[in-house]
């Protein structure tokens, strides 16, 4: 029976993780979305003989206990931004230890394994399925001494198939959308084992539905014994998150689980691929990459990543950006908000790409020549949109270009050194935005803020909206 608590279980709630939906739920469906979420994720006892003062109060400690995992704000109670995580697509291992058994002890004795495909999703062809799994597997060899051979008949430690509904181990599947797949840790018989939902549809290139790369690599973390973790960034994060497959390099945090298991690959050849670190708001020596309001929030980039704060509610989320916004690379060079065209945009190099809210904006990414700059300038470091007068700033080295907005045209007497348009100003601008009627340019690891007349007032850390 204990072994049953360390079923991982992928859910998607929603067929869309990355749009918010149109129509709020109506209060029976947020209820009771809550109710399965946290029964099945946060160990919230079947309670429908129970009385409502009990399991109200239940309910309420195992919100804050998932509010807490998810770095939300602990209220206790379903607000909006609770609901929201609710729905996004997730693995179902619980998050809290409390629930959870699968602490430490759950590793393999031995380090090479088998493991056996046992069927095909009609999804994908059986080469992409064999090269999806195969791929899923090599993540987590590549930086251990794991080793795993593929068996074609028999019994292998990583029995992996695909299956719908009630597919024979108490876990039944529930149709398109609900559970993702599931995975047993380490130990005898079904441990280790992933189960795949049919009824899902998986993908191997073009992105509708789940990567079953992705879904099979975190499964795998699970098989080998790892648990969830709270970076955003990491594989093993709860939620399923959308990233660039290509360019894919196991992150830092699961490198760092895994190894505390197995220890490192001892048969390392060559240098491999810095493993990706989520980026610390806390950190010191932070250098953001661009910063930009969206609709009232203020958006942080740094590396694949950003933040986003909402004043109003007082919450900080750090999300990657392919999780929102999947063409959207990471580095960027600057991003800016017009209210004119209720657009972001996001520049790097000399792409230009336009959010529309958590949409993206068709037609782009468009030529950083529709802002009428000089043909020289293929990088900007910083734009400063001006809402006051609608022009938007360039900074290009350390210079400042003015484009009309309203005009669309770039402005007479420009470029003008940084200095000359923000006395006092030291370095280079590395990032920029405007708010509540105050310049905030950065450099480096300082934030630079200008009142009316670009009167320089104070000298901040730049992580003075991201508090630790
Ligand atoms: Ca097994
Ligand atoms: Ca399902
Ligand atoms: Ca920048
Ligand atoms: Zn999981
Ligand atoms: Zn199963």
């Amino acid at each position: 029976m204990k072994s049953y608590y360390k079923l991982c279980v992928l859910i998607a709630l929603v067929v869309s993780g990355y749009t918010s939906p149109i129509a709020p739920p109506a209060d029976e469906d947020r209820e009771s979305i809550a109710v399965n979420y946290l029964t099945q994720l946060y160990g919230l006892p079947n309670q429908s003989n129970s009385d409502t003062e009990k399991r109200s109060s239940g309910m309420s400690l195992r919100l804050k206990e998932m509010q807490q995992f998810f770095r939300l704000k602990v209220t206790g109670k379903l607000d909006e931004e609770t609901l929201d995580v609710m729905k996004k697509p997730r693995c179902g291992v619980p998050d809290v230890a409390a629930y959870s058994t699968f602490q430490g002890d759950y590793k393999w004795k031995k380090h090479d394994l088998t493991y056996r495909i046992e069927n095909y999703t009609p999804d994908m062809s059986v080469a992409e399925v064999d090269d999806s799994i195969k791929r899923a597997l090599q993540l987590w060899a590549d930086v251990t001494p794991l080793r795993f051979t593929r068996l074609y008949r028999g019994t292998a430690d990583i029995m992996i198939s695909f299956g719908v509904g009630d597919h024979q181990d108490g876990y039944p599947f529930d149709g398109p959308n609900g559970l993702l797949a599931h995975a047993f840790p380490p130990f005898e018989g079904i441990g280790g084992d992933a189960h795949f939902d049919d009824d899902e549809k998986f993908f191997y290139r073009s992105p509708q539905g789940y990567n079953l790369f992705l879904v099979a690599a975190h499964e795998f973390g699970h098989s080998l014994g790892l648990e969830h973790s709270r970076d955003p960034g990491a594989l093993m994060y709860p939620t399923y998150i959308h990233r660039d497959v290509d360019t894919f390099v196991l992150p830092k945090d699961d490198v760092d689980g895994i190894q505390s298991l197995y220890g490192p690959n001892p048969d390392e050849t060559g240098p491999r691929p810095t493993p990706p670190v989520t980026p610390n708001k806390c950190d010191p020596k932070l250098v953001l990459d661009a910063v930009t309001m969206l609709r009232g929030e203020i958006m942080f980039f740094k590396d694949s990543f950003f933040w986003r704060s909402s004043p109003h509610r007082g919450t900080v989320e750090q999300h990657l950006i392919t999780g929102f916004w999947p063409e959207i690379p990471g580095h960027i060079d600057a991003a800016f908000e017009s209210p004119l065209e209720d657009k972001v945009f996001i520049i790097k190099g000399e792409k230009v790409w336009a959010l529309y809210g958590y949409e993206m904006a068709q037609g782009y990414p468009k030529s950083l020549s529709m802002f009428r700059l000089p043909r020289k300038v293929q990088k900007v470091d910083a734009v400063l949109y001006d809402e006051t007068s609608y022009k938007i700033l360039f900074f290009v080295n350390k210079q400042i270009y003015s484009y009309n907005e309203e005009q669309r045209r770039l402005e007479k007497g420009y470029p003008k050194p940084v200095e000359v348009v923000f006395p006092g100003m030291k370095g280079k601008v590395t990032a920029a935005f405007q708010y509540q009627g105050f310049n905030y340019l950065f450099s480096g690891s300082k934030m630079f803020e200008f009142g009316a007349y670009n009167k320089l007032r104070r000298v901040l850390n730049n992580n003075y909206f991201l508090p630790c």
